[in-house]
């Protein structure tokens, strides 16, 4: 096992890893920027090295500094949570060079992963079912044209180097797709520095769910059954659930399994996350694979009760998974709330600034994962995130009951923040029936 990991995150997750690390006895050397330089959470890792000034581009995303910060620091492992540094195939690759295991899969199948047209090429060849759409990438127009016809309007162009709904153009007609095909192209080349595309059936009011995965380098493979992130807002999630609500048993079974086929042909490993769009028939299609801890793993540990920051570190050192598929059960429901220092009333706008007082609810089956606290100023460099109110309790009619209660007791004075937007969505008989898609957010608040 490892005796010293460094963290190359902040906030939040940061701190989830040393909490993890901590009771693995195992020490662990923090990064910072110039923003963050004294926040409490920093305290509670073993040594801190500034990284540079406040801009992510200038340290957290300075894969010199990072690995400079992990030398000086001696340490075996990095973990790099989500964000930042986290699917930076080329950022792996260093790491290895340097002798450092990156805690996550390989460079090679991040990499491939991180090219959705050949994830889909893959899911295909493994019987994941794909939605209808191009067999690889679109060369021209005319292509682009003879495949809507085919499978039919509406379609959606994606970018092969995109993902998290990057790059993403609608079309309803020939007209809008020849020109929506030039922006995407365009768009992607900015971006990505990779204009290839590939073109799909659009698939309208769908819902999210994602299957949690976590494979050793002994070529184990289980899944940890599903979250449901539907509730969200341009690509940002609000409220992650598990289980599923409305997710017909067989089609749970089914995904699962499809989503263990895919990672076993990726010769994928460590913690990943498959994602599907599921139809109002509960037919079900993967859309990518993304190659990090997410956000919101948290659901699936309170109904899993296993730990997966611990489960990353350990499959990283080699050990096997200690779990067959049959010992891991989800047990009741878990929902989380994502905290963010925003004006959900000016169009989600940040809202940093000072933390006046802050109270955090508590109770059986309440968990509130953040580093803020009263006197903590929210830096305007970073995402808006504050924290995450995760609740666990027997069914899913409870947890709401306790997800409202413990939104209640939460108190964060000084700043706006999307609490009073949560508490609507939770009290919407849409969601507690579950009649959702990923529109809800935009459709019931235009505003
Ligand atoms: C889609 C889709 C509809 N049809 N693909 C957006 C994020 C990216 N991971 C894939 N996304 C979508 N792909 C087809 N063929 C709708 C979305 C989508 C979406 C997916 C998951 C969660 C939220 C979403 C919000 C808007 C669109």
């Amino acid at each position: 096992m490892f005796q010293r990991i460094l963290v190359a995150n902040r906030g939040e997750i940061a701190l989830r890893i040393f909490r993890a690390c901590r009771e693995l006895g195992i020490e662990t050397v923090a990064i910072f920027s110039e923003a963050d330089r004294g926040a409490a959470y920093l305290e509670m890792a073993d040594e801190a090295y500034c990284v540079g000034p406040p801009k992510a581009a200038d340290s957290y995303l300075k894969i010199d500094r990072v690995i400079s910060a992990a030398e000086i620091g001696n340490v075996q492992a990095i973990h790099p949570g989500y964000g930042f540094l986290a699917e930076n195939a080329h950022f792996a690759e260093v790491c290895r060079s340097c002798n450092i295991e990156f805690i996550g899969p390989t460079h090679e199948a991040m990499a491939l992963v991180g090219d959705k047209n050949a994830a889909r090429s893959l899911a295909r060849d493994a019987n994941v079912p794909t939605v209808p759409g191009s067999d690889g990438l679109v060369a021209d127009e005319a292509e682009a044209l003879t495949i809507a016809h085919g499978i039919g309007f509406p379609v959606l162009i994606k970018a092969a180097a995109g993902g998290g709904g990057r790059g993403m153009r609608v079309a309803s007609n020939d007209l809008a797709l020849k020109s929506a095909l030039q922006q995407a192209r365009a768009e992607a080349t900015a971006a990505f520095g990779n204009g290839d595309l590939y073109v799909e059936k659009y698939i309208e009011h769908p819902r999210h769910v994602e299957v949690q995965m976590l494979a050793d380098l002994h070529g184990n493979v289980v899944h940890l059954w599903e979250r449901d992130c539907t509730m969200q807002r341009r690509h940002q999630k609000l409220i992650e659930e598990s289980p599923a609500p409305q997710l017909p048993e067989e089609s749970r079974t089914a995904m699962c399994e499809a989503a263990v086929r895919l990672v076993k042909a990726a010769a994928y490993t460590n913690a990943g996350t498959v994602e599907f769009i599921v139809d109002r028939e509960g037919k079900f299609y993967f859309i990518e694979l993304n190659a990090r801890i997410q956000v919101e793993h948290p659901v699936t540990e309170m109904v899993t009760g296993i730990d997966l920051i611990k489960a990353q570190i350990r499959v990283a050192a080699g050990e096997p998974l200690p779990w067959k598929q049959e010992d891991i059960h989800s047990h009741g429901a878990a929902l989380e709330c994502r905290i963010n220092a925003e004006d959900t009333e000016h169009r989600f706008r940040p809202s940093p600034g000072k933390i006046e007082r802050l109270i955090v609810p508590g109770g059986l089956g309440v968990r509130f994962d953040s580093h803020v606290h009263s006197g903590y100023t929210v830096s305007p460099f970073y995402d808006s995130m504050i924290g995450k109110l995760i609740v666990h309790q027997p069914t899913r009619v409870e947890a709401i009951d306790c997800m409202k209660r413990a939104l209640s007791e939460l108190r964060v004075d000084g700043l706006k923040t999307t609490v009073p937007l949560l508490e609507e969505i939770l009290k919407h008989s849409a969601f507690s029936e579950a009649r959702v898609d990923t529109t809800f957010i935009e459709r019931t608040w235009p505003s």
